[in-house]
């Protein structure tokens, strides 16, 4: 039996992954584009609370286990709509779940030392299982592997100049920073042939997608594969 392949499309806040996630899922034909955290589903909705209402109050691990729920809530559609031929393009998924958490460990750390007296960022004291790439990763084993992943990478620079930033929950510079080097922690690209980095630096909406176009035709994800599905272990 055959079936599509998952390309997951990771990065910084406003690298520019939601435009790149539709573009790519409009060039693979029958395709289905599905974003992380999912806002509109039962967990979502407290998910969408949390990230717009600063004063909604959830401890760093309840945050960080409902964005695995949530992923968790659509595994099986994920799976049939595979075995039924489609392309997925999820726009963030597991390696978001990880690098955001441990990034509010590290923030929560700092703002301990600092002396700072509250954040919306994440909790003022630190806790163990933040700091525990681990115990982030367990809630996500099972879950499918994408075929390929695609990590948006800018210079901080770039990336501070560039619009749309907001005033939801981790949408603040000095914390992108943090993310930034936490995704390169769990990332794992040396050992993983299906990760890689794509630095899109200066470059235009068109540039980028080519420069991702050729990465997924190179590694043959535009193409039904009779390949099982991995999951993530
Ligand atoms: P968007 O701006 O892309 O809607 O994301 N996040 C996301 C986590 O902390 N954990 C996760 O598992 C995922 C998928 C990244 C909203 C914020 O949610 C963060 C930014
Ligand atoms: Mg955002």
């Amino acid at each position: 039996m055959t079936r599509g392949q998952l390309i997951l499309i990771e990065g910084l806040d406003r690298t520019g992954k939601s435009t790149q996630s539709a573009i790519i899922a409009g060039k693979l034909g029958k395709s289905k584009l599905m974003k992380f955290p999912d806002r509109t589903t039962k967990i979502g909705g407290i998910i969408n609370e949390y990230l717009t209402d600063s004063s909604f109050q959830l401890s760093d691990q309840s945050a960080h286990l409902l964005f695995s729920a949530n992923r968790w809530e659509l595994n099986n559609e994920i799976i049939d709509l595979l075995n039924k031929g489609y392309f997925i393009v999820l726009d963030r998924y597991i390696y978001s779940g990880i690098a955001y958490s441990l990034a509010k460990y590290e923030y929560s750390k700092s703002v301990q030392n600092s002396g700072t007296k509250s954040t919306a960022i994440a909790s003022t004291t630190a806790s163990e299982q933040m700091g525990d790439v681990e115990w982030l990763y367990c809630p996500d084993k099972g879950l499918p592997k994408p075929d390929l992943t695609m990590f948006l990478t800018m210079d901080l620079e770039e990336l501070g100049n560039r619009k749309g930033w907001g005033d939801e929950r981790y949408e603040l510079q000095e914390f992108q920073k943090i993310v930034k080097s936490s995704f390169m922690r769990v990332l794992h690209h040396e050992e993983d042939d299906s990760v890689e980095i794509v630095d899109v630096n200066g470059k235009g909406i068109e540039a980028v997608t080519e420069l991702l176009w050729n990465l997924i035709q190179k590694k043959g994800v535009n193409e039904l594969t009779d390949k099982q599905i991995e999951k993530l272990r």
